[in-house]
């Protein structure tokens, strides 16, 4: 009875939101672990190293352990990409520029194209992942996410894909939390799926509030975060 008080007050997507976000989800044939950017640039060393993001590596070499299904997302751009600085007369890594499709952060040059830098992390062990999605592979269009570009219509085929397997559920960790974890996870709850961020198996750029922002956000979006440690082992 109080449940259902609760789902008037709340409106009936938040309050589905609470009752999932209360179950943990099922490690299952339906579920897939996405990793999401584990490359050497946003790592110490890397171009665009995001704090503490090779720390990510054994979190979710353990993680992935527990799963049958992963796939990879790879930030891939060419040289000269729009949402690089450098490709931009007079502007500098951290600030924001218009381009036709919104507001563009624009960033060090990273995750070139077949440099050591766009890279999988050497020590990321995970020999069963099925499925790598390249992304920002076009000059003018960056992406984020691993479902949809940042044009907000230009599909990468991920939706597809994970449909024709039947996936239903998505467990989201990598790099980084704000930006290409945040966007995926919001992608694959528009799309359909259930989606879990693991927390402690990401790591974040955290630009002017923008972490405490995403986390806001994914909630808002029914985003269920989680700890490793609340999975099925
Ligand atoms: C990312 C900034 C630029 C990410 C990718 O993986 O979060 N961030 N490109
Ligand atoms: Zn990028």
């Amino acid at each position: 009875r109080s449940l259902i008080a609760g789902a008037g007050a709340l409106g009936a997507a938040a309050a589905a939101r609470v009752a999932r976000a209360q179950e943990k989800p099922v490690i299952d044939e339906r579920t897939i672990l996405i990793v999401v950017d584990v490359q050497n640039d946003f790592c110490p060393g890397g171009s665009l190293a995001v704090p503490g993001g090779d720390e990510v590596v054994p979190v979710i070499n353990a993680l992935a352990k527990r799963f049958s299904h992963v796939v990879m997302t790879q930030d891939w751009h060419p040289a000269g990409h729009s949402s690089f600085a450098s490709s931009h007369a007079g502007k500098r890594p951290f600030e924001t520029i218009a381009m036709a499709y919104g507001q563009q952060v624009l960033w060090p040059d990273h995750c070139v194209q077949g440099t050591k830098g766009a890279e999988f992390r050497a020590d990321l062990a995970i020999p069963q992942a099925q499925a790598v999605i390249r992304k920002g592979y076009r000059r003018e269009v960056d992406s984020y996410s691993g479902f949809v570009e940042a044009d907000r219509t230009t599909p990468t085929g991920l939706t597809g894909y994970l449909r024709e397997r039947g996936i239903l559920r998505v467990v989201i960790a990598g790099l980084a939390t704000d930006f290409c974890v945040n966007w995926t996870a919001q992608d694959a709850v528009r799309a359909g799926f259930d989606c879990y961020v693991v927390e402690d198996a990401c790591r974040a750029i955290d630009l002017e509030g923008s972490l405490a922002r995403a986390w806001a956000e994914m909630a808002d979006n029914d985003v269920v975060r989680i700890r490793s440690s609340e999975l099925p082992g």
